[in-house]
């Protein structure tokens, strides 16, 4: 072994510069430095025990060249696999592995990957608002700011809030109410910092009824052209999401996201017999076994999960090729709860892989890229790696210790008519 790519340090950092991140950072003999994004949205501190308490003490003395035994050696090697805690931490050190190898090689990680397939990563943007014509307003917004694919999310009639709608097209984070908050104004994204979850409330019958016109609105006004999404954070059985995708199919989606829970892979099934609007699915897959049965059965087309929640850079490329035999493609989960540093892994992945499909590209607060100072560049609709080794990313934990972790939780959903919990 090469003594100067023996790790000495693996150290854990819970810190709240825009909102909460756990971040890796393993450091060799040599002096070479490399960062993972180990946030879990919710339930960072478990994350950050897990490797921490568990898995750093076995991380030092190995050698940092050794990504695919080192992967193995946690996910194999734990006895109890999978899960999102499990292959969070997992995926943080294969990052910061990765990111040491690309600067041990003096590259941008992309070239170790295979180099670029392609001149940049197309992204999509969260357009949303309380009725149609903030809803446009948004869109044209989101187009001014270079978009060219666009992710629409409405306010539902009759439904006091709906996660994924932002307040307003400038929502600053923190706003809103506590518990059960009832007003349509407060912020989805970053996750409220409240000591319990705001509980949401859905009709499913609403929101059937009403997405159409949204969509036939958009469409009417920005013409046939422009990329539309749609997410269903989980919302519907089988049945309805078939009919979502039937009644959306009018305006040639991209794709509709998440429209059932997917612990069960026969509702695809169902899904895929009644509609040709695309479908995207994973967002909190972890491993190649998730999506095995969508791709042999041809249930989905894209490819959800980013590099920090399906178990690093390792098993992710290993997915998208096994996704490639099925011309099932990438459309990688890319919120502000990933940190800037999963952004740039799933990046570089996404700029080598064959089947690249699309990116979410949520941007992060400026607090968030004052520690991270991320290398990539969003220009003309698409993200870019820059051209420094590794990741291009890094991590300042002075100025991040300024901004202390706060307890800040996803809302639940109820249904509106009875209290009943539901899916999001
Ligand atoms: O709910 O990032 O497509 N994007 C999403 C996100 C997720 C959050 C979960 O942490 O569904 O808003
Ligand atoms: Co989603």
């Amino acid at each position: 072994m090469d003594k100067d790519m023996r790790i000495a340090k693996a150290e854990v950092f819970v810190h709240s510069p825009g909102r909460n991140f756990v971040t890796l950072r393993i450091t060799t003999e040599g002096g070479l430095v490399g960062y993972g994004d180990a946030t879990v949205n919710g339930r960072e501190l478990s994350v950050a025990s897990y490797l921490r308490d568990h898995l750093a003490p076995m991380l030092i003395g190995r050698d940092a060249h050794n990504i695919e035994d080192t992967w193995q050696y946690f996910y194999r090697g734990s006895y109890w696999r999978r899960g999102p805690i499990t292959m969070t931490a997992i995926a943080a050190i294969d990052m910061a592995l990765w990111d040491i190898k690309a600067k041990a090689a003096n590259m941008p990680l992309y070239q170790l990957l295979g180099g670029k397939s392609r001149e940049g990563c197309l992204a999509y943007g969260h357009a949303s608002g309380r009725e149609i014509s903030e809803i446009l307003d948004s869109v044209r917004e989101h187009m001014e700011k270079g978009y060219r694919a666009i992710r629409v999310q409405s306010a539902i009639p009759g439904l006091n809030s709906v996660y994924g709608v932002a307040a307003s097209a400038n929502a600053a984070a923190g706003a809103g109410k506590g518990k059960g908050a009832s007003s349509a104004r407060y912020d989805y994204e970053p996750a409220r910092r409240s000591a319990v979850p705001v509980e949401e409330e859905w009709d499913t019958r609403a929101y059937l009824n009403y997405i159409p016109k949204v969509f036939e609105a958009v469409r009417n006004e920005f013409g046939p052209e422009l990329p539309l999404l749609h997410d269903a954070h989980h919302r519907l059985t089988p049945i309805q999401a078939a009919r979502l995708g039937k009644s959306l199919e009018p305006y040639d989606l991209f794709w509709i996201e998440d429209v059932t829970p997917a612990e069960n892979t026969d509702a695809f099934r169902l899904i895929r017999q009644h509609t040709t609007t695309p479908l995207a699915v994973g967002e909190i897959f972890n491993t190649i076994f998730d999506y095995k049965d969508l791709f042999e059965e041809q249930l989905i087309d894209y490819v959800r999960s980013p590099v920090s929640h399906g178990g690093g850079i390792t098993p992710l490329k290993k997915i998208f090729d096994y996704a490639a035999v099925y011309q099932i493609k990438s459309g990688v989960h890319g919120p502000t709860d990933v940190s800037p540093i999963g952004h740039a892994a799933s990046l570089h992945l996404g700029m080598a892989i064959h089947n690249y499909g699309i990116s979410e590209y949520m941007q992060h607060s400026p607090d968030t890229n004052d520690v991270f100072q991320p290398e990539y560049t969003f220009t003309d609709g698409m993200i870019r790696p820059g051209s420094s080794p590794g990741l291009g990313v890094t991590y300042d934990d002075k100025l991040a210790s300024q901004f202390e972790y706060e307890a800040a939780y996803l809302p639940v959903n109820r249904l509106k008519i009875d209290g009943t919990m539901h899916d999001w």
